[in-house]
């Protein structure tokens, strides 16, 4: 066997478990390290741009960042077993709905890790041990330090009051209905075998909903299909699935392109439009619920971007047919609501060897 990649990042976080996922699926060897603070933190932002977790060290030394471009950059290297359908339209809607678990269901799976005084408290003192071990202060200090450093990053400061909590976990209530639907009939999103989409959704479900104790009793309650699929998912190697075979889009993956075109791309563009009047924080409502004071991000802003070059890119008569699906679910005039995006010089293209930005934070490089 080869000599395992290295995945540095956190056996709780979010992106370390998408990448996890996809490194089991596609049956690709890899050793997991906690990353040290803050030594680990200072040498990624100096090499890779910014500071996140999950980095990848490949055998030759060299370090990449960004699931989303990692994963892309395996798929490219090792082309088989391949984890996109050979279907483009299929293959859009698998980048379509990575997208959306990547960013849009960070804000319900960090509210019910920090909002929550049990998943604070565990998260808090798991991450201490994992990372901080080499921090001098006393461990009671440093957990204090970490339940308010997510807090004002990722729940109350950017946006999550407690005048919208419910409204936050109606997104992940009205998910589960979706989701329960779908696998109670198919193993994995598309159908018999797992695909990008399946690996985007494992971030939010394998290591926030599925493990911190309030979310998990409800995805036990009420979506048992559920937490069926996030072990199955993790005991699948594509290399054992029956050949690819993919029919049309399912019909029951509407209600979740029509939540992606009612809630993630209007807070998409509004992000956008923030970032374009050169606003660090902007107010916005969304299906109803109004967000006060929302981090801006860049990142984000070349989130759209690739969902446009991803249609973009679509050969015809694939993009006129995604085209007509977007529209039916709501998703096609939002896309291309904004006229011009404000990305950066050059943003994200150094990926995944460089980042630009940072998903939530300030610490733009180019
Ligand atoms: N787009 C990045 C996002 C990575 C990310 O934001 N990871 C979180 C942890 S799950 C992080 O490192 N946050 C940095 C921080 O909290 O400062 C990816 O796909 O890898």
């Amino acid at each position: 066997m080869s000599e395992p990649l290295g995945l540095y990042g956190s056996n709780i976080s979010y992106f370390t478990g998408k990448l996890e996922n996809y490194f089991r699926v596609k049956g690709l060897n890899y050793r997991l390290h906690a990353m040290q603070f803050p030594g680990d933190a200072k040498r990624i932002e100096r090499d890779l741009g910014v500071y996140q977790m999950p980095v990848v060290q490949l055998a030759d030394g060299r370090w990449l960042t960004d699931t989303t471009k990692i994963i892309q950059w395996f798929e490219r290297e090792q082309p088989a077993p391949a984890l996109l359908p050979d279907d483009p339209v299929m293959a859009f809607i698998c980048y379509l709905l990575e997208d959306y678990a990547d960013e849009w269901l960070w804000r319900p799976a960090m509210h019910y890790r920090w909002h929550y005084p049990e998943g604070a408290h565990f998260a808090s003192r798991h991450l201490v041990d994992e990372h901080l071990g080499g921090v001098p202060a006393p461990a009671g200090l440093k957990r204090v330090f970490m339940r308010h450093r997510q807090r004002s990053g990722y729940t109350r400061g950017d946006g999550i009051t407690a005048e919208n909590v419910a409204g936050v976990e109606a997104i992940f209530l009205a998910l589960l209905q979706q989701l329960e639907a779908i696998f109670s009939r198919r193993p994995f999103l598309l159908g018999q075998r797992p695909t990008l989409a399946d690996i985007g959704f494992s971030g939010p479900f394998f290591r926030h909903f599925a493990l911190d104790p309030v979310p998990l009793e409800i995805i036990r309650q009420r979506a048992p299909a559920v937490l069926e699929w996030v072990a199955r998912l993790w005991n699948t190697r594509l290399a054992d699935c029956p050949a690819p075979v993919y029919g049309p889009v399912p019909d029951d993956l509407g209600p979740l392109l029509a939540a992606i075109g009612r809630e993630y791309l209007p807070y998409l563009n509004a992000n956008a439009a923030a970032v374009a009047a050169g606003k660090k924080r902007f107010d916005v409502e969304i299906g109803g619920v109004a967000y006060r004071g929302a981090r801006y991000s860049r990142y984000r802003v070349w989130c759209l971007a690739e969902l446009r070059r991803h249609v973009e890119q679509l050969p015809e008569p694939a993009r006129e047919a995604a085209q007509r699906l977007l529209e039916q679910h709501g998703c096609w005039a939002p896309l291309w609501e904004q006229a011009d995006l404000p990305l950066l010089p050059g943003q994200e293209e150094g990926l995944p060897f460089k980042a630009s930005t940072k998903m939530v934070g300030t610490n733009e490089r180019v």
